[in-house]
């Protein structure tokens, strides 16, 4: 479990050095960071084992390091590093366009340590007179600055389900426990989290209590109580845990999922039929009328059960009233996945490895779909995709258990046009159009270089469609009513990207697109064979855009799928 906690620190070690310029120092740390952010054990067992000088980039000075944190849950090196420069590193990596470099200059010339400072010295013209900074540069920090503020505390719901997910299950294994489950932003699947809430049912709440203040993740206990601790973890983020008696449960999950707003508009509705309603569940006069599962407690309100991911009170109360709630997309309904890259350009893995995993998660088919001639990402150009659209010939002729379809992520030049000639295009199962490059059009030029892309007759998929990327990078500034309605009139299926720094579209444009009628795709945008897992994450997100199974074109069995492309 202590993986990425171990990978933090290298990084943040790697960040700290950078500030004095790249050298084969700040490689090798970032390189172990990375190495033991993607891998698939334990690094304590192989620490353990004494087999850390083994790992790819992992040499005798950093398996030290590593054995350190391990250890003692700190790193005194970075401590070190922290005192020497005492700056709140994380707000200002934050802000896009801010790297370590540039961060030192403005320590250096400025003394820029927080967010704070930064806004001052900008708003003061200090910025741009430092050396390669300017005015334009001043005055896109400022702007990036606000987006940092808001995105600071937050962190990705990708990063943090796996870790509540591993103390869930850790938690479980305990004797004497009844029902552990995550409860909050988490189980409603929100795209940021504030904090881990974890709820439990137990005989020995004390021993719960223990276990969890002195999980190894755990680097400070804040409250330790008999029914509720909440300690700070690692990554700055907080856990709660609270423990209930089995008849509770119900009522309590349904308060801590939340959201704060459903549970106000809840406690109306109890209120205005003469009910009370709290964590330890309905009452009218003192008798309690619901409280051992959420359905029981919505059923008395008179509403259908709502899933987790609508719970935001935007309109799912009423639905749920009239018995309108929608037939959600199912986590087990997708039957491929439709974006994907390979070692043929910047994916990590190759495309039987692709291949095969998608086979071991039960897919009946999957698209390879690498990066045309970008320079940055190893992109194709027409010559070597029609040499992998042979070999992937050669792969569907091998297997029978799933079938690979040939797709081009192409780019969009600034005006919308495809890099990839059409002979070519006319040969792919699938053409997917994404922005890669001059993302700070003119909201005017952006919106029409997409609109462009979705009038070409190529062009199957539109993916990530507003460009954002969570923490780092503001979506463009689309008319999304025009986007909609293009997409519906040409038939161009809308992306809902599930790289957990993207979900691309996001779920209010969900709903948006299906109120005009689009259809969607939820796709993993993998670069590695990890990232097929992150599946989940994006249909989350349909859900909370209120998708069924018929807006998602990827949970067709493959003939319909093809004959929806053709
Ligand atoms: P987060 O942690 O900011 O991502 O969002 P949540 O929704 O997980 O919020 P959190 O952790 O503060 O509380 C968990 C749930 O508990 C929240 O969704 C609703 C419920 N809750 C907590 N405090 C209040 C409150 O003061 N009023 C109401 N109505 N509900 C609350
Ligand atoms: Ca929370
Ligand atoms: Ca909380």
């Amino acid at each position: 479990m202590q993986n990425k906690k171990v990978a933090s620190i290298l990084s943040r070690v790697a960040d700290y050095l950078e500030m004095d310029g790249v050298n084969f120092r700040t490689k090798a740390y970032r390189r172990a960071a990375h190495t033991i952010e993607t891998l698939s054990v334990d690094i304590a067992d192989i620490s353990g084992e004494g087999q850390l000088e083994n790992l790819p980039g992992i040499g005798k000075h950093i398996a030290l390091k590593i054995q350190e944190i391990l250890n003692t849950g700190k790193l005194q090196y970075l401590e070190d590093l922290k005192d020497e420069y005492p700056l709140d590193l994380d707000a200002l990596m934050s802000v896009e366009g801010l790297g370590p470099k540039k961060i030192q200059l403005l320590f250096h010339e400025l003394g820029i340590m927080t967010l704070d400072d930064l806004e001052r010295e900008g708003k003061h013209h200090h910025i741009r007179r430092l050396k390669g900074m300017g005015a334009k540069t001043e005055a896109k920090i400022l702007q990036n600055l606000e987006f940092a503020r808001k995105s600071t505390g937050r962190e990705l719901l990708g990063e943090v389900l796996p870790l509540a997910q591993e103390i869930k299950r850790r938690i479980s294994a305990l004797e004497g426990i009844q029902q552990v489950e995550i409860a909050g932003s988490i189980r409603r699947r929100k795209e940021t989290v504030g904090d881990i809430d974890i709820l439990t049912v137990t005989d020995h709440p004390e021993e719960v209590m223990d276990f969890f203040t002195h999980m190894d993740v755990v680097d400070e206990i804040i409250v330790k109580g008999h029914s509720k601790s909440t300690v700070r973890l690692y990554n700055g983020m907080d856990a709660d845990i609270r423990a209930f008696k089995d008849e509770d449960f119900g009522s309590a999950l349904l308060y801590f999922t939340g959201s704060r707003e459903l549970n106000i508009h809840l406690r109306k509705i109890a209120i205005s039929n003469k009910m009370k309603l709290n964590e330890y569940g309905v009452f009218k006069d003192d008798e309690c009328l619901a409280n051992k599962t959420e359905k029981d407690v919505f059923k008395v309100l008179g509403l259908d059960y709502i899933p987790p991911e609508l719970r935001e009170n935007t309109g799912e109360v009423e639905a749920a009233q009239e018995g309108k709630l929608p037939n959600l997309v199912d986590y087990n309904d997708i039957k491929g996945d439709l974006h994907l890259h390979t070692n043929w350009s910047d994916g990590k893995s190759s495309i039987n490895q692709m291949v095969s995993e998608a086979i071991d998660l039960g897919y009946e088919y999957l698209a390879i779909t690498d990066h045309t001639s970008l320079p940055v990402a190893r992109g194709m150009d027409d010559k070597r995709l029609k040499e992998q659209m042979s070999k992937i010939d050669i792969i569907n002729s091998q297997i029978d258990d799933i079938t690979v379809l040939k797709g081009a992520e192409v780019n969009l030049d600034s005006q919308g046009n495809l890099d990839i000639s059409e002979d070519v295009l006319e040969e792919l199962d699938l053409v997917i159009a994404a922005v890669h490059y001059d993302f700070h059009q003119e909201p005017e030029k952006m919106n029409k270089r997409i609109l462009n892309a979705l009038e070409n007759e190529y062009v199957d998929i539109l993916a990530h469609p507003t460009g954002r990327k969570l923490k780092e990078r503001q979506a463009y500034e689309l008319d999304f009513e025009q986007l909609f309605q293009k997409a519906t009139e040409t038939g161009t299926i809308l992306e809902v990207n599930s790289s957990p720094k993207r979900l691309d579209l996001k779920d209010i444009h969900v709903k948006m697109a299906l109120e005009h009628g689009c259809q969607l795709v939820v796709n993993t945008d993998a670069h590695h064979v990890h990232d097929l897992g992150n599946i989940g994450l994006g249909v989350a997100t349909a859900r909370r855009g209120w998708a069924e199974e018929k807006d998602i074109i990827n949970t067709l069995p493959l003939k319909k799928l093809l004959k929806l492309l053709n």
